[in-house]
């Protein structure tokens, strides 16, 4: 059983302040990651919460708008770093085989923004015991500079890569929300749920919730979203907030 899963940034740091870990979050998340069944085959991304984001904010650089400031990409990255490693010295305390792995080194964009990403390290990293744990960065965008990755996209193309059995994303909404504030229980097709998103035409994955489901149908695996305390009811196989139903999945 082989799982990727997403921490996002809102979950793990303090979105108010710059810079800062919610240290209880990751702490709660990463006894998770150490005391699950799935045990080592695991895959972790984390995005960018008050680190890449509060700086990426500073430098007017998005998923779509890029820079060629070399301070402004060094910042950005830097703070992913920062926060990358974090989140491995947390899970290497509690015992996890965890090492880092920085997609602005390796993936690149095309000039239409579609992105490569190889993944070769990652599969071998984890057929070796290690559990990668990659996070959003910066990555190379030919004709924009650099522009921002969001793990959303990272967790897309990874899961078919690892050939990942499950795939969650632990986001601080308890999954995917109605027009009334009710958890969607499970989704078969994006038309089914755009009028509650609120939005049909949603292209960029990190375009809000709309984008993260409309890029999570289309995984073969499929994937749930859920909150902060349904995280060790994933890890053990439960199926918490809401499933986004694979292709593969019954
Ligand atoms: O929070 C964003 O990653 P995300 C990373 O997964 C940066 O969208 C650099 C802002």
């Amino acid at each position: 059983m082989t799982v990727v899963l997403k921490l996002g940034g809102s979950v793990i740091t303090d979105k108010d302040e710059p810079e800062t870990v919610d240290r209880a979050a990751l702490s709660a998340a990463v006894s998770a990651v150490a005391e699950s069944p799935v045990g080592d085959d695991i895959v972790v991304v984390h995005g960018g919460g008050s680190f890449g984001h509060h700086h990426a904010a500073e430098h007017g650089v998005s998923t779509t708008a890029g820079t060629h400031d070399v301070d402004g990409v060094r910042a950005i990255h830097g703070a992913m770093c920062r926060l990358n490693a974090a989140v491995v010295d947390a899970l290497a305390d509690a015992g996890v085989p965890a090492v880092p792995v920085h997609p602005f080194s390796a993936a690149t964009r095309d000039a239409d923004g579609d992105l490569s990403l190889p993944t070769r390290q990652v599969e071998t990293l984890l057929d070796e015991g290690f559990v990668p744990v990659l996070h959003g960065d910066l990555v190379a965008h030919a004709g924009a500079g650099a522009t921002v990755l969001s793990g959303d996209e990272l967790v897309v193309e990874l899961a078919p890569a690892v050939d990942a059995d499950r795939v969650g994303v632990c986001s601080t909404v308890s999954g995917v929300l109605d027009d009334d504030g009710t958890v969607i229980d499970r989704i078969e097709t994006f038309e089914a749920v755009a009028a509650a998103l609120g939005e049909s035409e949603a292209t960029d994955v990190s375009g809000g919730m709309a984008g993260k489901v409309r890029a999570l149908l289309s995984l073969s695996a499929p994937a749930l979203v859920f909150g902060p305390d349904a995280l060790p009811a994933f890890l053990a196989g439960e199926s918490p907030g809401t499933t986004i139903a694979g292709g593969d999945a019954d």
